[in-house]
């Protein structure tokens, strides 16, 4: 039998990579992989407990109704941060503002964590596959003082490392460090995330598109355009048209389109003028695992790593998966 590899002898040997690491990326790393593992507990456990399912009765700063579980998963993160040492403050969808932590221990913190707890909030309650995404900064303020929100709006470029857990079928943790991207699989039976998807790669072109299409008339007539002409025509030597596969929770859909290859489209529309993903949380730490694996992520216009946040829960229309299709969607936008 192959020998495991386990996310922790992982982390640990990529650190060697680095000369002067001094671990703490690393430390945070597996924090980041312990509270994923008490997440995904509760997730698979969410239609027992009565706590666990429906909503919470209150409006995060979007003006979205939170889910029970969205606060238990924001709440398990925080604290994991809080206690680890590494991180100085954090950003989460879920709340209104970025926390800077008090105590001296976190203000030592070099890192800063932007984070959505669980993505996908609308499919929890009816047991489809929901995740975490977060984002890595090295903070910009002086170490010893606390976090700022200057150390929260980097550009997306500056990420240190990005990643997601996605709570499928089975549970898996997929990140970057800027040096390829990586999947593991948690063993239940031993509680351990373990390599199952080294170096992932994103096909160049794929077959299948993921959006809202009920939105295709609300949005720039250039994407229907796209959609019609490209997505749901038999091109050239193909047997038919492109496939439709829209789970809603972006994370699942993105993951399959990493393995599947394939394009994820969530545009700007008259409900929603500036897009409705948010660009630290969910835009920005898939567009570095979309580039460490051969794929694209832009507005439309723009590369979303590239765009200098103006706000904290800033939207952004989103554009993401195999560089081929994010390329020829591109085209037909004006
Ligand atoms: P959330 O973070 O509150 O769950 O919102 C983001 C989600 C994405 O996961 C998903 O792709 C999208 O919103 C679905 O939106 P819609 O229901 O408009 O298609
Ligand atoms: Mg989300």
């Amino acid at each position: 039998m192959k020998k495991l590899v386990t996310l922790h002898e992982f982390i640990m040997d990529r650190q060697a990579d680095f000369p002067y690491a001094t671990g703490e990326l690393s430390r945070l790393l597996s924090d980041i992989a312990v509270a994923s593992k008490v997440v995904s507990k509760d997730v698979r456990r969410a239609g027992l407990l009565e706590d666990f399912l429906g909503a919470q009765g209150s409006t995060n700063v979007q003006g979205e109704e939170q889910q029970k579980l969205d606060v238990i998963a924001d709440n398990q993160f925080i604290q994991m941060f809080q206690s680890g040492g590494e991180v100085c403050g954090i950003a989460s969808e879920e709340n209104d503002d970025f926390m800077a932590f008090e105590t001296e221990y976190s203000k030592k913190g070099k890192y800063v964590v932007l984070f959505d707890p669980l993505d996908g909030s609308s499919n929890i309650d009816v047991n489809v596959s929901i995740g975490t995404i977060f984002s890595i900064y090295r903070r910009k303020s002086e170490v010893g003082t606390k976090a700022t929100l200057e150390d929260m709006m980097q550009v997306g470029s500056e990420q240190i490392a990005a990643g997601y857990v996605l709570y499928g079928s089975s549970t898996m943790l997929v990140y970057t460090t800027g040096r390829g991207v990586n999947g593991f699989t948690l063993d239940p039976s031993i509680g351990e995330f373990c390599l199952s998807h080294p170096d992932m790669k994103m096909p160049e072109t794929g077959r299948l598109y993921a959006m809202n299409e009920g939105n295709i008339n609300i949005c720039e007539s250039g994407l229907k355009e796209y959609i019609e002409t490209y997505c749901q025509q038999t091109l050239p030597g193909a047997s038919r048209p492109y496939s439709g596969r829209y789970i809603g929770s972006l994370v699942a859909d993105f993951h399959r389109n990493l393995i599947k290859g394939g394009i994820y489209i969530y545009p700007d529309t008259e409900t929603d003028p500036e897009g409705k993903l948010r660009l630290l949380y969910e835009c920005n730490p898939l567009a570095f695992i979309a580039e460490q694996a051969g794929g694209l992520a832009t507005t439309g216009r723009q590369r979303v790593m590239d765009i200098v946040p103006e706000k904290l829960h800033q939207r952004i229309p989103y554009i993401v998966g195999s560089k081929t299709m994010v390329e020829q969607a591109m085209s037909f936008l004006k």
